[in-house]
């Protein structure tokens, strides 16, 4: 078994619960915006994230929600830039400090890079949107904490296909075996252990039914020393709160 080297996280779900306040709100506020009657309640949202990526998830609500609106071919440009105002509305939307990270995720961060420890990210949500969130929720210049963001449409098949991370462990000159991945969702899931990477999940909300048959370990949260984890699915070994030890522990285990 080769050494724990890096640790690659997903963001929406996983860092942060960004999808109902936060792209959910920003999506509404750009149809607003250009007058558009199309409004996405929590329920409704819930559906749509079935499928990753803005873009596409609006191309999936006029093929299989709004039926009705007429499309021709205009709309992908549409869709695009209706994207660009949303990305604008999410970024502004964040810099209020809306939104804060999730339990025990500044902890794990700053353990891992006290340590050494090679940190990346993979999402398919647009940079900007992870600078953003991580320059008001974690601390101004953290991006520089992460050796790698793969973030958005530099790979054409977002997650669920195994793009994404394939992409971040190429950047890194890592094999999938040196490395753990952190998601929240199925398609999350189908993504980093399609790159072949054992993947520890964080459930919210939105993910809490997802199939998470693959993961090494399903959790509630981080958890923190005065706010235990609660394990869902998986072998904690005798952890409440993730720490390095406790990865490692993960990691070594086939
Ligand atoms: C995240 C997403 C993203 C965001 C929107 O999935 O699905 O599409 O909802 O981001 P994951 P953009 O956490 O699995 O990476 O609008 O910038 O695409
Ligand atoms: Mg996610």
């Amino acid at each position: 078994m080769s050494k724990l080297e890096a640790l690659i996280f997903d963001v929406d779900g996983t860092l942060a619960d960004t999808e109902r306040d936060g792209h959910r709100v920003a999506f509404n506020r750009a149809f607003e915006a250009k007058g558009l009657d199309w409004h996405w309640d929590e329920a409704l949202y819930g559906k749509l994230l079935a499928v990753t990526g803005g873009k596409e998830r609006m191309a999936y609500y006029l093929q299989h929600f709004n039926t009705d609106f007429p499309t021709d071919d205009s709309t992908p440009e549409m869709i695009a830039r209706l994207h660009q105002d949303k990305t604008r509305h999410y970024t502004e939307l964040l810099a209020t400090g809306a939104i804060p990270l999730r339990t025990g995720v500044r902890r794990l961060l700053t353990e891992a890079r006290e340590q050494g420890m090679r940190i990346a990210i993979a999402t398919t949500t647009t940079p900007e949107n992870v600078t953003a969130l991580l320059e008001h929720a974690l601390e101004p210049g953290s991006s520089d904490w992460f050796e790698v963001i793969a973030a958005g449409d530099i790979v054409p098949a977002k997650k669920p296909a195994a793009d994404i991370y394939v992409w971040a462990l190429e950047k890194m000159n890592l094999p999938a075996e040196a490395c753990l991945a952190f998601e929240d969702s199925s398609n999350g899931i189908k993504s980093s252990v399609g790159a072949g990477l054992k993947t520890i999940i964080t459930v919210n909300g939105y993910t809490e039914d997802d199939n998470f048959d693959d993961a090494a370990i399903v959790l509630n949260h981080m958890g923190e020393p005065n706010q235990p984890f609660e394990t869902l699915a998986g072998n904690n070994f005798g952890h409440d709160y993730i720490n390095l030890e406790m990865l490692r522990a993960i990691h070594a285990n086939t």
